[in-house]
This record gives structure tokens, C-alpha cells and sequence, in this order.
């Protein structure tokens, strides 16, 4: 039986290849299957939890549209829409805010991460996101969420209010419990400068990340200037886990190129980092720059970006809605 895939993307800028290879290369594996139901969500309204700048988060709405169309994914075979059109995804999380409890939010680890130091000066949208997150894949009847290994616990937050809900209204499956799709291995791509920080898009350094609109000269250039350490490549899996910037750079290779891990530890053992890291270069080359010049060239056309939106608004809206009347019954509106 086919799945019914839902997942999000933050439109805030500088998607990276930690986003493609733990997230967007599997929505496009999941897109070919055509047992599947793709739903593909632009989450805007997640993206204003930090400050945005409005021109910019315009344009990097559609920036996000034309990634996941530049990797590969047919939005003729998908819902692709912005998350703050469909109205049924805010009032869902309010609703969904009075099942969560407290305690369970104040367990997120990325909250802690991303409020940082200051956690009073956080805003109150960063820390209850992920009940927003839980309203977006609930709302769907989603079966399957591929996501990063970064939003695991978010998912299982996505669950526990799920089934909360289903037991306090004695309404056995009104929510399908949602299973996440988590790559296996290398599933949290990490910095090019620290190999104990995720890649992300918010790291000021432009050097910690491949951008997927990156040229072949930032890449490799990037890649060059990627740290390691002073030993020769790695020659066992204890060796790699005592060096996570190595290990990181031959995850980026074996995910990439799908060979396995024993087979490259024996190609490359005991060798220079720098023959290594210009097959890594290549190989990215390879896969990014035709995605970074089809995103380029999808950018020049508006138009056809914002009518894949419209569409996507349409198809999701008319089952967001229904779904958000059922839940007006359930609680006594
Ligand atoms: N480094 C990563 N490795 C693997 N997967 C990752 N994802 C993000 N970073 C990595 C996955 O990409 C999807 C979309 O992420 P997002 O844009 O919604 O939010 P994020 O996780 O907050 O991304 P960033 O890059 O870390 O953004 P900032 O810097 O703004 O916080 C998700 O499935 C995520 O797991």
C-alpha cells in the first residue's frame, strides 16, 4: 500500500546539503514512488519563530519551490504549497497547544539549542513550533514523515499529542500516528568547520556549508578548506568515531555516492586527506551544480513557481479543511 508522505522545509535562506542528503533527497525518492501521496510544505509560519526579513522571506519562499523542483521532485505528483495560506495549520496547532503538555515541551533539545543562552528573550512561536509541526502532519492523515535525524524528537512530540488527542475525545485513529523516515546511516550532516555542530543555515560562516546554489568553485574551494585533522584518512569504524570532522566528510561520500562505508575506509585508509577531499569535490560537483544552475534558472520564472503554490494551496486547503471541521466537532465548537 502507498504511504502519505508529508514533510516541511523552513523557507529562511541557504539550503544546504545537510537539508538535500537528510531530507530532500529522500522527498524525491518518495515523489517517484507512484504508490505514494506526496505532500511538500513550505513552512513559513515555522520560519518566523526567528526574525525574518519580509522582502527576503518572499523570495526565499520561492527559492525553497524551486529546490525541491530543481532536486527532482514533480509537482505534478505532489502537493507543494506555503503553510501560512492554509489557515486550518494555525488554528489546528491552537487546538493541538490545549492537548500538548508543558513538560513534554520543555524536553526539546532543539529549543534549547536554538534559544540559546538567552532563553526569556526567545519567542514564544520557537518554543511551541513543534505542536505547529504536529498540527502540520496531523492534519493530512500522514503516514510517513522523512525528515532529518535533527527533528526525530519533534516527531515523537507529533505522536504523543496524536494519540493524547485520540484518547482524551475517545475517537479511536481520528489521528493516524505518523512513522518517521530517518536515513539509516549519516543521517545529521555537520558542519564543514566543526564536526560536533549540525550543518545548518543559520551558521554565519558560509564556509561551514554547501549551499545548493553553490558553483563549482565555491565548492571546491569549501571542501579544500574543510577541516580534518592531522592523521591520515581513517582505516576503522572506531578510528572515524574518534574524528568527527573525517567522519562527516566520508559520510557526505558514502551518501552521496551510496557506497559503503567498509568499502571506502579500504579505499582510502592511511591515504592523504587532500586526494580524498578532491574525489569529494568532485563527486559533489557532480550532483549539486546541476541542481544550483536549474534552481538559477527556475528563479528567472515567477510565474511558473508561484502557480506550482496556488495549485498546491488549492489541493491542500480542500483536505486540510474537512479535516479541521471534524476536529470543530470533536471538541464541542
Ligand atoms: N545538518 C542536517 N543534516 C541532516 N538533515 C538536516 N536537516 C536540516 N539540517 C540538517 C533537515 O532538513 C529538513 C528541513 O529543515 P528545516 O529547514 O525545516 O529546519 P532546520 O532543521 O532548522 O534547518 P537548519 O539548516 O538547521 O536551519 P536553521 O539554521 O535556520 O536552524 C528537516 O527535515 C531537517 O531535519
Amino acid at each position: 500500500m502507498g504511504k502519505k508522505i508529508f514533510s516541511g522545509v523552513q523557507p529562511t535562506g541557504n539550503l544546504h546539503l545537510g537539508n538535500y542528503l537528510g531530507a530532500i533527497k529522500n522527498f524525491v525518492d518518495l515523489n517517484n514512488d507512484k504508490d505514494n501521496e506526496c505532500i511538500f510544505c513550505v513552512v513559513d509560519l515555522h520560519a518566523i519563530t526567528v526574525k525574518q526579513n519580509p522582502n527576503e522571506l518572499k523570495n526565499n519562499i520561492r527559492e525553497t519551490v524551486a529546490t525541491f523542483v530543481a532536486s527532482g521532485i514533480n509537482p505534478e505528483k505532489s502537493i507543494i504549497f506555503n503553510q501560512s495560506k492554509v489557515r486550518a495549520h494555525s488554528e489546528a496547532a491552537w487546538i493541538l497547544s490545549c492537548t500538548a503538555r508543558t513538560g513534554w515541551l520543555s524536553r526539546m533539545t532543539q529549543f534549547k539549542e536554538k534559544a540559546g543562552k538567552d532563553k526569556e528573550k526567545a519567542s514564544v512561536g520557537l518554543y511551541s513550533y513543534p505542536v505547529l509541526m504536529a498540527a502540520d502532519i496531523l492534519l493530512y492523515d500522514s503516514t510517513h514523515v522523512p525528515v532529518g535525524d535533527d527533528q526525530k524528537q519533534h516527531l515523537e512530540l507529533c505522536r504523543d499529542i496524536a494519540q493524547k488527542f485520540n484518547n482524551d475525545f475517545e475517537v479511536d485513529n481520528f489521528f493516524t500516528i505518523p512513522e518517521p523516515l530517518i536515513q539509516k546511516e549519516f543521517s545529521r550532516i555537520m558542519s564543514l568547520k566543526d564536526g560536533t555542530k549540525k550543518m545548518s543555515k543559520s551558521e554565519l560562516s558560509d564556509l561551514s556549508r554547501i549551499n545548493l546554489t553553490d558553483d563549482a568553485d565555491q565548492i571546491i574551494n569549501k571542501i579544500k578548506k574543510a577541516k580534518t585533522d592531522p592523521q591520515p584518512m581513517p582505516s576503522t569504524y572506531e578510528d572515524l568515531d574518534k574524528r568527527p570532522e573525517a567522519k562527516n566528510l566520508i559520510g557526505i561520500y558514502s551518501s552521496l555516492t551510496g557506497m559503503k562505508l567498509d568499502k571506502l575506509l579500504n579505499e582510502f585508509s592511511g591515504k592523504n586527506f587532500s586526494d580524498f577531499k578532491e574525489n569529494l569535490s568532485q563527486v559533489l560537483v557532480e550532483r549539486i551544480l546541476p541542481i544550483s544552475k536549474e534552481i538559477k534558472k527556475l528563479l528567472n520564472d515567477k510565474i511558473f513557481l508561484d502557480k506550482i503554490l496556488t495549485d498546491g494551496f488549492e489541493k491542500a486547503d480542500k483536505v486540510a479543511s474537512n479535516k479541521i471541521k471534524k476536529i470543530h466537532e470533536i471538541v464541542g465548537f
